[in-house]
């Protein structure tokens, strides 16, 4: 049954961006909250980074204001290999046909984490495209970013620029530092054309994964949490390290195997795999 209708695919392919109600059932949307609930109050107990990823690094990433009192979790890295939950959804919500249904028949996951904005963290993400971060022989990759709380104006919702996909690829590369952010320049250059993504809890963002995007700081007294899954036409391969490797990366989630590679032309500098738990520290670097 077609989830999207022909406008929906239209505004998605020219704009780069779509939002979609009703990605998640609410019984699937209640299960996530209550897993991240559960790993927020977990977090209490630590006052660094923890737990453990497939390729050594850490799991839990807490801002650097982090305190018992006043939780800054700000990303959980891969959280489908620690969570039934969270390995259903990614394998069977409704994202994942709407998905398919713009970059499919067949598509394969390519990774997973939660960016939870606590209220009084001062977590924002700089702008980036997060294909530059993964680089595949061809762009048919989509971000689906899924509200676990309402997204609002001011809670810091994604902001995008519109149409970017079809532009450059900006280098995240400054002054010989990966920064996983470009340069200010390229950001206030876009100024006047930044939208943000608001909507319901279980609403989805769908976003083309070469779109400039980034997120200011949650201003409001309640949480803002995405579950972000990103997902890829079958037939691409990867050019570059995975930096959120996992047991999941590459299942085929929709369709069936072509046996075949399709390649498109760009160049871009290659990215850096965080040595840390995750692009937020590489984003500290930046300016
Ligand atoms: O959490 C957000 O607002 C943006 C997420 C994002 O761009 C990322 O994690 O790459």
């Amino acid at each position: 049954m077609a989830q999207l209708t022909e406008a929906q695919k239209d505004q998605f392919w020219t704009e780069g961006v779509l939002v979609v109600e009703d990605a998640v059932t609410a019984d699937e949307l209640a299960q996530l909250r209550a897993v991240i609930n559960g790993w927020i109050e977990e977090s209490r107990q630590h006052t660094e980074d923890y737990g453990e990823t497939l390729d050594g690094r850490k799991r839990f990433d807490l801002e650097p204001s982090h305190t018992a009192q006043q939780p800054a979790l700000r990303r959980v890295q891969s959280p489908e290999e620690v969570s039934d939950v969270f390995a259903h959804v990614m394998r069977n919500a409704r994202t994942v046909d709407l998905v398919a249904e713009l970059i499919g028949p067949a598509i394969r996951f390519h990774h997973g984490k939660v960016n939870t904005k606590l209220p009084g963290a001062a977590t924002k993400v700089k702008f980036h495209q997060d294909f530059t971060f993964q680089p595949m022989t061809n762009d048919d990759m989509i971000t689906a970013l899924l509200f676990v709380d309402d997204v609002t104006l001011d809670n810091g919702p994604l902001e995008v620029v519109p149409g970017s996909h079809k532009g450059p690829l900006y280098s995240l590369w400054h002054n010989g530092v990966f920064t996983g952010a470009v340069a200010d320049e390229v950001h206030d250059a876009h100024q006047d054309r930044i939208t943000t993504c608001i909507g319901k809890a279980g609403s989805v963002c769908l976003m083309h994964a070469s779109l400039l995007h980034g997120s200011a700081p949650n201003l409001s007294d309640g949480p803002r949490t995405l579950y972000i899954t990103t997902y890829y036409s079958e037939d691409a391969v990867e050019l570059s390290p995975n930096a959120l490797p996992s047991t999941l990366t590459h299942e085929l989630v929709r369709g069936e195997v072509s046996g075949m590679i399709r390649c498109i032309a760009y160049e871009m500098e290659r990215p850096e795999v965080p040595k840390d738990t995750s692009f937020f520290a590489q984003q500290e670097n930046a300016n």
